[in-house]
C-alpha cells in the first residue's frame, strides 16, 4: 500500500447515545399519549416559545412573504424550475407495466402509485439553506403525492422568510412552525389539530435524526442525513485553489462537517496541507472552518490512480467531486460506485447542486452511500405488484405445483387453497 496520510481527521468519539435515546423517546411517547398539549409543552421547553397556534394560514403566509426581495424571489423560482425537471425526467422511468407468461395466460404487473400524505422537515440550521425545502417538497410534488406537511422551527426571524417562500412555492398543503422531536412526534402520531403523514422526510439535528429512526415502522423515513461532506478526488492537473475552496464550502457547514482530499500530486497535497489555514483566513465562515478543517479534514496522498478510487469508494461519501484527467474521469466514472452525487469535472462543483443545478442535494451520508442513493422522487412513490390468473392450463400447473409446495412446507390450508381453485376454475373471460 502506497496510500500515505498527510492529515487525517481525528477518530470519532462517540456521543452519549443511551441518553440521546431515552430524551428523544420520551418526548415522543407524552407527544403519542397528549398530543397538542405536549408539542406546546416541548416547543416551550426547547424553542422557549409559546405559542397559541402551530399551522400557518395562507394568508399568514402571503402576508409575510410579500416583501421578499424580487432577487430572492428570482433565485427560488429558477431553483423549483429546474428542481422540477429533473424530479420529472426522473418520474418518467417510474411506469405502469405488465408481462404475460405461461403462453399467456397468467399476467404479472406493477402499478405506480404516490404515497398519500409527506411529512417535510425543513431545518433552521444557523444559515437560512433556500433550497432546503424544494429538495423535500418538489419531488413529492412531482410523484403526485396529495398531502404535502412541512414543519419547521419557530423562533425570532424563522422560518425564514425566504425559505418559507419556497415552502410555498414548491407546494406545501399544510405549514406548521414546529420544530426538532416535537415535529417528527407530530407528523408520525398526528396530534388533535395535525394528522398523521405516512412518510417523513428532511434533513435536521441528531435529535430529529434520532426521532425519525424511532418513528420508523409506525411511519415510513427517507434517510438519515448526518453533517454535510465531501470527498474531492485531484490529479496533476486539478487548480489547487478550487480543490481549496470546495472543501471548505463543505467545512463552513458546521465544525462537524467533513471535507476530504485524496490526490495523485505530492505537491499539491502538501501544499494544501500548509496553506489550508491562509485560505480558511480568506472566508467569513473561518470561525467554523477553523475548527472543521482542524477535526474533520484530511488529506490522503496515493500513488497511483486506483488507489485514489479505492479509497473513494471505502469513505462512501455524500459529495465526490472530481478534478482529474478527461482519461482519469472515465475511469474514475466507471469505478466509482459509493456516493450520494457525484461532480464530474472541475466546472461542476457541489454549490451548484446545493442550490439550483436539478439535482437533489438531499443525500446519505455517514457510508450510507454503500447502501442508498439520494431523495429522489422514487422515496414518494410505491411500485405495488399484481396478478391473474386467466387461463386453465397455467391455473392446473400453478395449483400443482403451489400444493406440492405447500405441502413440503406442512401448510395444510396453503395447499387446499391451491388445490381447490384448479377444481373450481372459471373463465372470467367468457361473459358471465
Ligand atoms: N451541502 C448541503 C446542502 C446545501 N448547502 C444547501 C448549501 N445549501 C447538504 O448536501
Ligand atoms: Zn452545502
Amino acid at each position: 500500500m502506497t496510500t500515505e496520510i498527510l492529515k487525517l481527521e481525528p477518530e470519532r468519539t462517540e456521543d452519549d447515545l443511551s441518553s440521546l435515546y431515552s430524551t428523544v423517546s420520551d418526548v415522543l411517547k407524552d407527544i403519542k399519549k397528549e398530543g397538542d398539549r405536549a408539542v406546546s409543552k416541548y416547543t416551550l421547553k426547547f424553542d422557549k416559545l409559546q405559542l397559541e397556534k402551530f399551522l400557518l394560514s395562507k394568508d399568514e403566509i402571503e402576508n409575510k412573504i410579500k416583501n421578499l426581495n424580487p432577487k430572492t424571489k428570482d433565485l427560488i423560482d429558477e431553483n423549483i424550475t429546474r428542481i422540477t425537471k429533473f424530479a420529472r425526467f426522473q418520474l418518467s422511468m417510474y411506469r405502469d407495466m405488465q408481462i404475460e407468461v405461461d403462453g399467456n395466460e397468467t399476467v404479472l404487473g406493477q402499478k405506480i402509485v404516490p404515497i398519500s400524505s409527506a411529512g417535510i422537515y425543513v431545518p433552521a440550521g444557523r444559515f437560512p439553506l433556500l433550497s432546503s425545502a424544494l429538495m423535500g417538497i418538489i419531488p413529492a410534488k412531482v410523484a403526485g403525492v396529495k398531502r404535502i406537511v412541512a414543519m419547521t422551527p419557530p423562533g425570532e426571524n424563522r422560518p425564514d422568510i425566504g425559505v418559507l417562500y419556497g415552502i410555498y412555492k414548491a407546494g406545501a398543503t399544510e405549514v406548521y412552525t414546529i420544530g426538532g422531536i416535537q415535529a417528527i412526534g407530530a407528523l408520525a402520531y398526528g396530534t388533535e389539530t395535525i394528522k398523521p403523514v405516512d412518510k417523513i422526510f428532511g434533513p435536521g439535528n441528531k435529535y430529529v435524526n434520532e426521532a425519525k429512526r424511532q418513528v420508523f415502522g409506525e411511519v415510513g423515513i427517507d434517510l438519515l442525513a448526518g453533517p454535510s461532506e465531501v470527498l474531492i478526488i485531484a490529479d496533476e492537473t486539478a487548480n489547487i485553489d478550487l480543490v481549496a475552496y470546495d472543501l471548505l464550502a463543505q467545512a463552513e457547514h458546521d465544525i462537524a462537517a467533513r471535507s476530504c482530499l485524496v490526490t495523485t500530486s505530492r505537491e499539491m497535497a502538501l501544499k494544501l496541507k500548509n496553506e489550508m489555514p491562509k485560505y480558511i483566513e480568506t472566508l467569513a465562515t473561518r470561525e467554523i472552518l477553523r475548527v472543521s478543517w482542524k477535526e474533520k479534514g484530511s488529506i490522503i496522498y496515493c500513488n497511483n490512480f486506483d488507489e485514489a478510487l479505492e479509497y473513494a469508494n471505502n469513505y462512501a461519501p455524500e459529495h465526490l467531486e472530481l478534478h482529474v484527467s478527461i482519461k482519469h474521469r472515465e475511469e474514475a466514472f466507471e469505478k466509482l460506485d459509493n456516493f450520494g452525487s457525484l461532480f464530474m469535472n472541475q466546472n461542476t462543483p457541489v454549490v451548484f447542486s446545493d442550490k439550483l443545478i436539478g439535482t437533489n442535494h438531499t443525500l446519505p451520508t455517514n457510508r450510507a452511500s454503500r447502501y442508498t442513493g439520494g431523495l429522489n422522487v422514487g422515496a414518494f412513490l410505491k411500485v405495488l405488484t399484481f396478478q391473474e390468473v386467466l387461463g386453465e392450463v397455467a391455473l392446473k400447473e400453478l395449483s400443482r405445483r403451489a400444493f406440492e409446495q405447500s405441502k413440503l412446507e406442512g401448510l395444510s390450508g396453503h395447499a387446499k387453497s391451491a388445490e381447490l381453485r384448479a377444481k373450481l376454475f372459471k373463465d372470467i373471460r367468457i361473459n358471465s
